[in-house]
């Protein structure tokens, strides 16, 4: 098979990689990585997404002869064109507090079937300022193909985010899309369709909501499993075949997202190693030798998911004032382990008890994967056998989706995840 080269845009790094299935196997080779972040400008948070572009032209190049390429990035943030197709000024960062005070009406869910979090793209636009401006609004992978070939679309597993798409339809919702410039929101297209080309090289849509490209390659050897895609936000939760619009769901805060091969990605988000982010950021500290301390340290357990975490700042500052104690460094990390672990286990307690789908495993993918103690941790909290890797998980249901429109490979998603689990390096953690 011809390479193809995926990027990854997370939300603390991105990377392009090259990637080829053959003999049943996937390989994936690291072509160029770069750092991201939040970035303050103008009073506001914002993504470099120019500076990122920059990093992708590097990557394409240093992938070489490739036969398709496809982009994923993290979820909800656009960019707004004006009617020549220049950009309405840099992303806004979903951290920024501009959507402080905003609340769901009632009915929403049942509709979108969405999780509330301020920052979905819906409520973003409550307070856009630029969107009497704009004519066409680009989530940052689209934004990023637009500006590889030219061509405008909508990817849907990452358009389900914007809580703009009924999720009975899969289609825009007109009652939810009624007060927004007409043809702000481009046609959609789904993973494995043609999204144009760049150098005479084409452009694949995948799952472009880097979340759904992980879950393609969740190595499960059972349909029996949840996994949590494990980077800078944890998402955990399972598979459905259809979405879950209780009022019990809608409560937990659960999301029915859009997945590969019209499945439902049924999840909550938690805070995830933002948390520990944070804490290297304020410290100016490397993160594996504090691993290795954390592992005899005590820890105070806190909810992660409380929103006074989310955004930038003193993280180990704001983590003691919810301990109520002071902590040294190793403390600090333990409780975050300790918090995260706990959390993921209730989202999975919660993911069964609300979808009425049983679980005997769970994959932790991502960088996350890398992270031992909180692999065992998540293990002991679970009480349930955790697979850990691959640590990039998104790069490579990127290449997979890829390779499946290209021909290279057949199969069903579940054949996809065993051609992975051949191929990727795993570990293995009992509950304690
Ligand atoms: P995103 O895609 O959101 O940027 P990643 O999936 O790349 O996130 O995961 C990044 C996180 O993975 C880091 O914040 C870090 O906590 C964790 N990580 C990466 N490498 C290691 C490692 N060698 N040991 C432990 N944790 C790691
Ligand atoms: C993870 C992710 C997640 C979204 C968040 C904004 O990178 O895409 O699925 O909720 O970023």
């Amino acid at each position: 098979m011809t390479a193809v080269a995926a990027v990854d845009l997370g939300a603390s790094s991105g990377r392009v990689v090259r990637g080829v299935v053959t003999g049943g196997r996937v390989a994936v080779e690291e072509v160029h990585r770069f750092p991201n972040g939040p970035v303050h400008s103008g009073g506001r948070l914002h993504w470099d997404l120019r500076g990122l572009y920059r990093e992708i032209l590097t990557g394409l190049r240093l992938a070489g002869e490739v036969g398709s390429i496809g982009i994923d990035s993290w979820a909800v943030d656009y960019g707004l064109l004006d009617g020549s197709g220049e950009l309405l000024g840099d992303p806004v960062h979903h951290r920024d507090p501009r959507t402080g005070g905003i609340k769901p009406e009632e009915g929403l869910y049942e509709v979108n079937g969405l999780q509330f979090q301020p920052f979905n793209t819906m409520f973003q636009l409550r307070v856009e300022p630029l969107l009497p401006r704009a004519s066409q609004l680009l989530l940052i992978p689209d934004l990023v193909s637009y500006w590889l070939t030219g061509e405008r679309g909508a990817e849907y597993t990452n358009a389900t985010t914007t809580g703009l798409i009924d999720v009975r339809t899969g289609r825009w919702s007109p009652s939810l899309t009624r007060d927004l410039p007409p043809g702000l929101l481009p046609e959609l297209r789904h993973p494995g369709d043609p999204a144009g080309s760049w150098n005479g090289v084409p452009v694949t849509a995948v799952g472009s909501h880097d979340t759904a490209s992980a879950v393609v390659a969740v190595p499960a050897g059972t349909d029996r499993f949840a996994y949590i895609s494990c980077g800078t936000w944890s998402l955990v939760g399972v598979e459905l075949t259809a979405p879950v619009l209780t009022g019990a769901s809608r409560a937990a805060n659960f999301t029915n997202e859009g997945g590969v091969d019209g499945t439902i990605r049924y999840l909550r988000n938690v805070m995830g190693l933002w948390l520990l982010q944070e804490c290297l950021r304020t410290w100016g500290a490397e993160l594996e030798p504090l691993l290795r301390e954390a592992s005899n340290a005590t820890g105070s357990t806190f909810d992660p998911n409380d929103p006074v975490f989310l955004r930038p700042g003193d993280m180990p500052a704001r983590i003691e004032r919810w301990c109520g104690r002071s902590m040294t460094r190793p403390e600090v990390v333990r409780s975050v382990l300790d918090s995260l672990a706990l959390a993921h286990r209730d989202a999975i307690v919660d993911a069964q008890r609300l979808s009425g789908k049983e679980v005997e495993v769970v994959h932790v993918v991502g960088g996350g994967s890398r992270n031992a103690l909180l692999c065992q941790l998540t293990a002991d909290a679970c009480g349930l056998p955790v697979v850990a890797g691959p640590a990039e998980a998104t790069a490579l249901g990127n290449v997979l989706v890829q390779a499946r429109a290209a021909g290279a490979v057949e199969g069903t998603l579940a054949e996809l995840r065993e051609l992975v689990g051949r191929s990727q390096p795993l570990q293995r953690y009992l509950p304690r």
